[in-house]
């Protein structure tokens, strides 16, 4: 049965091109460049020729993401699921493919309401070595783990989300209850489809943007390090200081983005377990700092 492979691209819509691209190269290490379209930067993590598209039309939120199949076989089996399941969706055209530098391409909205995309054939420009945008000791985890992680709006209906993710392929469950002050307990929803530990989350309550945050990893603990130390320098805010989660173990903190949601680095994640679990809280550290970013769970 065909199952997306990996969180492959992003698609953000961001307000300030400029200060996007400062904070993706200088604070970030991730490499910028554009193709004179004029109305959109190109963010590299490895290879591929790119894992972020920025658009500068102003809307500072998640504008789609792109989830990988293997190749033109399962992506005519996804598209047979979707159908017998009753899920809608278009399949893009060869030019809207081009546009993603990918072979194949179709659309379909979460039960969020989040632009989703399933893709195959991505162009991987290995004749372009990665240049980081700033010094970098090492790279960052993509491979088959994709390009990291998202938490996602999905405040109308956490169910409808887990049964539409589970269409596509991805695996998962709570793996948290953390009590609030309001006597409610949080049960957050972590789903997987390869060896990153969770490619997508929802369930933290309600939330002003269709994202809350994205998480990329280092795999070199002292570009987190640095990457820390340049956050702290520009006085970016820091929603969750620096700490472990005890689900993926990876050594995070979350500081604001230009478009004013959140940019978890991190490093160190362990592989996802075969069997689930579930924590009452994090190994050590992530707390509460600036508020206003819809992170304000207690983890600690
Ligand atoms: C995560 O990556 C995360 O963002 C939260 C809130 C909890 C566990 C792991
Ligand atoms: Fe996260």
């Amino acid at each position: 049965m065909s199952a997306v492979t990996e969180l492959g691209y992003l698609g953000l819509s961001v307000s300030d091109l400029d200060a996007w691209r400062a904070y993706a190269t200088e604070v970030a290490g991730m490499e910028c460049f554009d193709e004179g379209e004029g109305d959109r930067l190109y963010l590299r993590m490895d290879l591929w020729h790119h894992r972020i598209v920025l658009h500068g039309n102003g809307n500072d939120d998640l504008a789609y993401m792109g989830w990988r199949v293997a190749g033109s076989i399962e992506f005519e089996e996804m598209q047979g699921k979707l159908h017998a399941a009753g899920v809608p969706f278009s399949v893009a055209s060869e030019a809207e493919a081009k546009e993603r530098r990918v072979l194949g391409l179709l659309k379909l909205t979460d039960p969020g309401g989040n632009p989703t995309e399933i893709f195959f054939g991505p162009q991987v420009d290995v004749h372009k070595p990665f240049h980081p945008g700033r010094p970098m000791f090492g790279g960052f985890v993509t491979g088959s783990q994709g390009l990291g992680h998202c938490i996602l709006r999905q405040d109308e209906d956490v169910s409808a989300a887990v049964r539409f993710y589970e269409l596509l392929g991805l695996r998962g469950g709570v793996e948290y209850h953390l009590e609030l002050p309001n006597g409610m307990v949080a049960k957050p929803y972590f789903m997987h489809c390869n060896d990153r530990q969770h490619s997508v989350a929802f369930g933290l309550g309600p939330m002003e943007k269709r994202i809350n945050h994205l998480m990329f990893e280092y795999t070199e603990l002292d570009d987190l390090g640095m990457a820390h130390d340049l956050v702290r320098q520009r006085k970016i805010d820091v929603a969750l200081q620096l700490g472990k989660h005890a689900n993926d173990q990876a050594l995070t903190f979350y500081c604001a983005n230009p478009s004013g949601w959140l940019w978890e680095f991190g490093w160190g994640a362990r592989v996802a377990p075969s069997q689930q679990e579930y924590y009452t809280r994090d190994i050590f550290g992530h707390g509460n700092e600036a508020a206003g970013f819809g992170m304000d769970v207690p983890l600690q």
